[in-house]
């Protein structure tokens, strides 16, 4: 699919070391350094209700990941999914009466110019699960032939083209984990109490008969009255969710790429099932880093499409906030952490976007300040767990006092950090 236009991003003098960066399996700080190319997955949008500022916020957190890759002098190679058929999506199109294929198609529009506005680095491969639905099949396939996937009774299953009514496929984590090296929890370390909560309120179903193990997840869904269905070896249905990004990382990326990301609502079950179905596809794991972001709440609870408490990116535009004062609000907080939206936050980066555009848009020195060394301490905190609220702390003090270069300060707020303050 079609991704969005690719800000400019200029490169800098000097150059930064390889990024130190929270892993969640390890629960610590590891060197995200590639050997040759920095390979990313992030797990894109379910497109409905897009954009809102949690998903710009996790966007720009692995926006900022490869621009200090880039500026370490690393190539990148960027992968992104598309969920464009999923129960969520095919219940709002349901319940507003629009054809899935154009909410869906719709939404990712909207998704990119929202993107593309707020300058975040675009995926190389940008793949939705309906290009890709005969290699899920292909997959689904082999895992049942390695006698990982297993069928259970649907009743509601509905005859395909081909006359055949099929069942629903599910993965058996405990013959995986007889196969492979992979182990459930491996990246989220989560007990299996809270497992099962997570697996619950996330999609998955503990409590269907016939499963062999309750935290089995679905693999392949049997066609169904009204639904979308393919027809395939595994019979007419369509994916489960987290074979979607095993197959399209795989895919793209191959193994044991350098990072796998998403928003921490994805730690459990998505990315450790995942990363089982890519052991057992492969025999190799599925990323060196697991990270993710905080969840951005509004009015309360985190921000989502479910419940309805939105701020959406496209909406801040269209009443006139500068994308650059949004994306400065959320670089503001720390990607990791959990964080609720207020307008006094935005109205603290239009002042710190006004602050920053007189002090470095000018030709002559400001000041005594060494804007090289503003650029290093710079880069020492996004190297740092991408701190980029220190990051800014840091640009701050360098506008109060004035630097000797204001131009090299500007282009290092472009490349590092996507905004331009040379504009109007
Ligand atoms: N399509 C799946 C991933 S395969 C999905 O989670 N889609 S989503 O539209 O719900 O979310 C897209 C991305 O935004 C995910 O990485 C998700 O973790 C992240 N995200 C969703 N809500 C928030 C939030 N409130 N704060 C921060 N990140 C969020
Ligand atoms: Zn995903």
């Amino acid at each position: 699919m079609r991704a969005w236009k690719r800000p400019d991003i200029p490169s800098l003098p000097g150059r930064s070391g390889a990024p130190w960066l929270h892993d969640t399996a390890t629960n610590g700080l590891v060197e995200a350094r590639p050997a040759d190319v920095a390979r990313l997955y992030v797990c894109g949008i379910t497109p409905y209700d897009a954009t809102h500022l949690g998903h710009a916020a996790t966007y720009l957190a692995f926006d900022t990941l490869q621009r200090v890759w880039l500026d370490a002098g690393f190539r990148v190679h960027y992968a992104q999914n598309v969920t464009d058929v999923d129960d969520p999506l095919l219940e709002r199109a349901i319940a507003t009466g629009v054809d899935w294929r154009e909410l869906a198609e719709s939404q990712v529009e909207l998704f990119r110019t929202d993107m593309e506005a707020l300058g975040i680095i675009p995926p190389d491969d940008y793949v939705a699960v309906t290009e890709v639905i005969d290699e899920v099949a292909a997959a689904v396939t082999k895992l049942r032939d390695a006698g990982l996937a297993y069928a259970v009774e649907t009743p509601e299953a509905v005859a395909g083209a081909d006359g055949a009514v099929g069942s629903d496929l599910y993965f058996d984590i405990v013959a995986a984990q007889e196969l492979t090296d992979w182990r459930l929890g491996d990246e989220s370390n989560l007990d299996r109490d809270t497992m099962l909560a997570l697996f619950a309120e996330r999609g998955g179903d503990p409590d269907r008969e016939g499963k062999r193990d309750s935290l089995d997840p679905m693999l392949w869904r049997a066609a169904r009255a009204g639904e979308p269905q393919w027809a395939s070896a595994v019979g007419a249905g369509r994916p489960g969710w987290h074979i979607e990004c095993s197959v399209i990382a795989l895919k793209e990326l191959g193994t044991d790429f350098t990072v796998q990301g998403g928003g921490s609502d994805l730690v459990f079950p998505h990315h450790d099932m995942s990363a089982g179905h890519a052991a057992a596809l492969s025999g190799h794991p599925l990323a060196g880093v697991y990270s993710h972001t905080g969840m951005v709440a509004y009015q309360g609870e985190k921000m989502s499409k479910s419940l309805g408490n939105l701020v959406l990116v496209s909406g801040l535009r269209s009443g006139g906030t500068d994308p650059r004062a949004i994306r400065l609000a959320l670089l503001a907080q720390h990607y990791r952490t959990n964080w609720t939206w207020t307008e006094p936050l935005l109205h603290e980066a239009e002042h710190r976007l006004a602050r920053y555009r007189s002090a470095f848009s000018a030709a002559e020195p400001t000041g005594t300040a060494s804007a090289g060394s503003v650029i290093e301490r710079v880069r020492e905190c996004l190297n740092n767990d991408l701190d980029t609220p220190a990051a800014l702390a840091v640009l701050d003090s360098a506008a109060d006092t004035g630097v000797d270069n204001p131009a090299l300060a500007a282009l290092a707020i472009s490349a590092l950090l996507g905004v331009d303050v040379t504009k109007a």
